[in-house]
This record gives C-alpha cells, sequence and structure tokens, in this order.
C-alpha cells in the first residue's frame, strides 16, 4: 500500500521541465532528483551554476523503489552516482561538486578557510533552526503554534540575513550560504499565502536577498510549477515524507 505523498505530478514543468529535457544523455555524473524538492533544487543550482556535466533522472522518492534505496539507503533525494559511485545529502553533494569540479566556476566557498567556515556556519544554522522552523510553520494546524512558529521562523531568518553583506551573503559572490537558503524563499509564497507571513517582517533586508535570490538564473531554470499541490499536504498536516513525521513528532529533519 502506497503513502498519500506518492501521488504527485510527475515530472517537471515550467522553465524546469525545459532543463530537464536538456540533461537527458548519459554522463559520469546522475543526478537522482525530485522536480518539487527544495532539497534537490540545492544541488541542482549548483549543477547548473558551474556547468557540470549531468543526467537528470527523476525519482519518486515516496515510493523507496530498490534500486534507489541502493543508492540512498535513506531512501531521500537528492542522490548522485559519480562513476558509478553513490552520494546524497543535498549540502554534501553541494560540497563534492565544488571539489570534484575545481575548474567550473563560480567557486561557492570562499578560498580563506575561515571564511569558507563562516559559510558552513550558516550552513548550520540554516539546517538546525531555519528549516525546522519553516516545516513547523507550515504543519501547525492551531492558531498559537503557527503563530509561535513564524516567530522562530523571522528570527531564524534576521539572523542570517543580518549578515548579509549584499547583494549575496558575502556580497558579489554567490555563495553556499546563498545556495542552502533560496529554494525556501522561492517557496515562502506558501507560509504567506496561508501563515500569514511577511518577508518584511523578518526585516534586515531579507525581502531583497530573497527577490535577488529567486531571480538568479539557477534558480529561475530549476524552478516548476504545482508546488501547492505538494504543499497542501502539509499545510494540513498530513504530508507523511520524512520531514514531515519528524517535524510532527519534534525530532531533527533527516
Ligand atoms: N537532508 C536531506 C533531506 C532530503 C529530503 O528530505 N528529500 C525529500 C524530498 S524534498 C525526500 O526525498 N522525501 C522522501 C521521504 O520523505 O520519504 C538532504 O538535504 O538532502
Amino acid at each position: 500500500m502506497g503513502v498519500p505523498d506518492e501521488k504527485i505530478h510527475p515530472h517537471a514543468t515550467g522553465a524546469a521541465a525545459k532543463t530537464v529535457a536538456q540533461h537527458e544523455q548519459p554522463q559520469d555524473l546522475v543526478f537522482y532528483a525530485g522536480w518539487f524538492c527544495p532539497f534537490v533544487q540545492r544541488s541542482w543550482v549548483v549543477l547548473e551554476e558551474k556547468g557540470i556535466p549531468y543526467q537528470y533522472k527523476e525519482v519518486n522518492p515516496y515510493k523507496k523503489e530498490k534500486h534507489f534505496l541502493d543508492i540512498n539507503p535513506k531512501g531521500l533525494v537528492p542522490a548522485i552516482e559519480y562513476k558509478g559511485k553513490a552520494l546524497y545529502e543535498s549540502l554534501i553533494i553541494c560540497e563534492f561538486l565544488e571539489e570534484a569540479y575545481p575548474d567550473h566556476t563560480p567557486h561557492l566557498l570562499p578560498s580563506d578557510p575561515f571564511e569558507r567556515a563562516i559559510v558552513r556556519l550558516q550552513l548550520d544554522h540554516v539546517s538546525k533552526a531555519i528549516l525546522p522552523a519553516f516545516f513547523r510553520t507550515l504543519q501547525a494546524q492551531e492558531k498559537d503554534k503557527q503563530e509561535a512558529g513564524l516567530q522562530e521562523l523571522y528570527s531564524g531568518l534576521r539572523q542570517l540575513a543580518q549578515k548579509v553583506k549584499g547583494p549575496y551573503f558575502l556580497g558579489e559572490q554567490f555563495s553556499l550560504v546563498d545556495v542552502a537558503i533560496a529554494p525556501w524563499a522561492v517557496r515562502d509564497y506558501i507560509l504567506a499565502e496561508h501563515r500569514g507571513y511577511k518577508r518584511e517582517d523578518v526585516g534586515n533586508g531579507w525581502k531583497e536577498w530573497a527577490e535577488k535570490l529567486e531571480s538568479r538564473d539557477s534558480l529561475v531554470k530549476t524552478s516548476s510549477q504545482h508546488y501547492e499541490e505538494i504543499y497542501g499536504r502539509y499545510l494540513r498536516d498530513e504530508a507523511q515524507s520524512e520531514a514531515a513525521k519528524a517535524t510532527r513528532a519534534g525530532r531533527v529533519i533527516p
């Protein structure tokens, strides 16, 4: 028996569909992706930014088919196969791409070790503070819990935005901090429509940064339509994804 999340639109649409069509040929790097997934979009953005040759393969991660579990035992997208070897976890894939393709620019990590560490600190903040608050706000059913989630989200985003040099996190250089948060800037309209979220209420220039991120070419080229269909299940707290279950149980997002 399947889970309700299995019933998703089967492939990318809009600008992302064109990008998928350009990446059907076999390559050393196979990108296992779900068109709808913000974690996928992180790695996809890096592939597109750097112009790395890749073959796009659409996976429905809710089906947990054996061939996919062999690649990622966690059964989550994104995952890659690189020269026959498997790797998963969006940010780990992003860093792998940065290191495995040193001649492909832009470089998304600064060259100075201290600056690199600062970028990683912010990635940690996105994972531990911002994303859990985003999911909590999305899934909360009671008004007071939605409001509490929203305030946590504002606080997490505010702390991050405060450090933005502009127009991107490190200034002119587009970096992994931008990559890590951008897919949620693309999707925050869902919270605006259903949870009273306003970019302006974050402050510290988040609105301007979010606008810059969502309009960047690599984000536009990897964005589809139909996100509402996916997020409807989260908004009703019916989603059975690992992230949704973890959020419901007060656990860390896997
Ligand atoms: N920490 C993982 C999260 C990936 C993730 O949660 N992907 C979702 C789709 S957006 C997935 O594959 N869900 C399948 C499931 O929950 O069963 C990463 O950063 O790659």
